[in-house]
């Protein structure tokens, strides 16, 4: 029989991913929307899926609506993607985030429970748990300091999933998910505001970048190798809790002068800080700044996951480069603007 699926956050970056990756291994896929005046799936459209994703409406918000959903679909896996996903709107919006992040997550479990106990559940935590860093890299045993009100909801969504599993025996998998990118990646992130800008910049239509802390360093893989990862922990005989993430660590200014370097721009930088700028090395113009309307009240200054757990025991393996993956996300947005 065909195995069911119910993906939240179906508009997003990963949902998408999922979304393509399950269909192609013959599920019956239904994507979660919470509605929202912008008609059509863009992601879904620019994988050519729009139509074979069955979309249904669920806000994380709304306890007997979630509920429904679950008793509806009678789903064999679920994919908690849905989230408020944006760190420094978390710290606008802590409320909100808490209650889609975390007591979001709750509504699942709870729904779970009561109505389809047998379900395999994963949940997307992320490497955000970590924040101030208590030792290099981090893995499964390395202890949380979370320094964001997302990634304390988060926290909240990680510990609950491993809960369920060791209260009531359910399949729940909880993936420690570290920055992972693409060209379906939303626009405010740093990785796909560089490489549209450097798009932006390279066919004339932009002037300059700004830009927030250039001393940040993630570990930045490729979305549609980590969606893998989140199905191959639910294939698992065990339920059980993963670190995903490539072992590599660059600085947003590292990203920064290879997504020039990719547009055929050499950066030179002068300055530090709030003063950094980069000035195009052929013509001295400016072409990034820094501004503090992108800083963070707390910021986390650096993540490097070790994998080896899910290299091991999923057989799981990031296979994109930080270069590549730089390259591909460049080329693929000088395309898309292209006049
Ligand atoms: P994303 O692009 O921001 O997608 C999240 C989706 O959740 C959005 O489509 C959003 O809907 C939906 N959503 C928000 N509030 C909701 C609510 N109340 N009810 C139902 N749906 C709601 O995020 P992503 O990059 O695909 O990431 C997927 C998940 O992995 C998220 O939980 C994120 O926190 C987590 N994560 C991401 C990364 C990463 O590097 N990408 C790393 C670790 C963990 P709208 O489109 O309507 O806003
Ligand atoms: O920031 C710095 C910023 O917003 C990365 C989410 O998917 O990954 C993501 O969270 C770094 C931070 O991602 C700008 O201060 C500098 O240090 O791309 P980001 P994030 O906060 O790491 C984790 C794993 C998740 O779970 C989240 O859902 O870049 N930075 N200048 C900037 N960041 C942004 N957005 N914009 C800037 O102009």
């Amino acid at each position: 029989m065909m195995k069911r699926a119910l993906i939240t956050g179906i508009r997003g970056q990963d949902g998408a991913y999922l979304a393509q990756l399950l269909l192609e291994k013959g599920y019956d896929v239904y994507g979660a929307d919470r509605r929202s005046s912008e008609a059509g799936f863009w992601r879904l459209r620019e994988l050519g899926l729009e139509k074979q994703v069955k979309i249904i409406y669920m806000d994380l918000l709304e306890h007997t609506n979630v509920v429904d959903i679950i008793k509806k679909i009678q789903p064999d896996e679920v994919y908690n993607l849905a989230a408020q996903s944006f760190v420094k709107t978390s710290f606008e919006q802590p409320i909100f985030t808490a209650e889609v992040d975390a007591i979001g997550v709750l509504r699942i479990l709870e729904a779970l429970r009561y109505y389809r106990q047998e379900a395999r559940f994963y949940q997307a935590s992320t490497s955000e748990m970590f924040g101030k860093v208590q030792s290099m890299p981090q893995d499964e045993q390395t202890n949380f300091h979370p320094r964001s009100p997302y990634s304390i909801a988060k926290l909240f969504g990680h510990w609950v999933t491993i809960n369920y599993r060791e209260s009531y025996g359910m399949f729940c998998c909880s993936g420690i998910l570290f920055n992972h990118e693409s060209p379906l990646r939303g626009f405010e992130f740093v990785t796909r505001k560089i490489t549209r800008s450097v798009a932006g910049i390279r066919h004339g239509r932009e002037d300059r970048l700004v830009l927030g802390n250039l001393d940040a360093k993630r570990d930045w893989g490729y979305a549609p190798e980590y969606v893998y990862a989140m199905w191959l922990m639910l294939q698992h005989e065990r339920p059980d809790d993963y670190v995903i993430a490539t072992g590599e660590t660059h600085s947003v200014r590292e990203f920064t002068e290879r997504a020039f370097d990719a547009a055929g721009i050499r950066i030179q930088w002068e300055g530090e800080g709030p003063e950094s700028k980069g000035r195009d090395r052929k013509t001295g113009r400016v072409l990034v700044e820094v501004s503090p309307d992108f800083y963070r009240p707390a910021e986390v200054d650096i993540l490097r996951g070790n994998p080896e757990k899910a290299i091991k025991v999923l057989g799981w393996e990031p296979k994109t480069r930080f270069d590549t993956l730089v390259q591909l996300m460049v080329e693929h947005d000088i395309r898309s603007l292209k006049p």
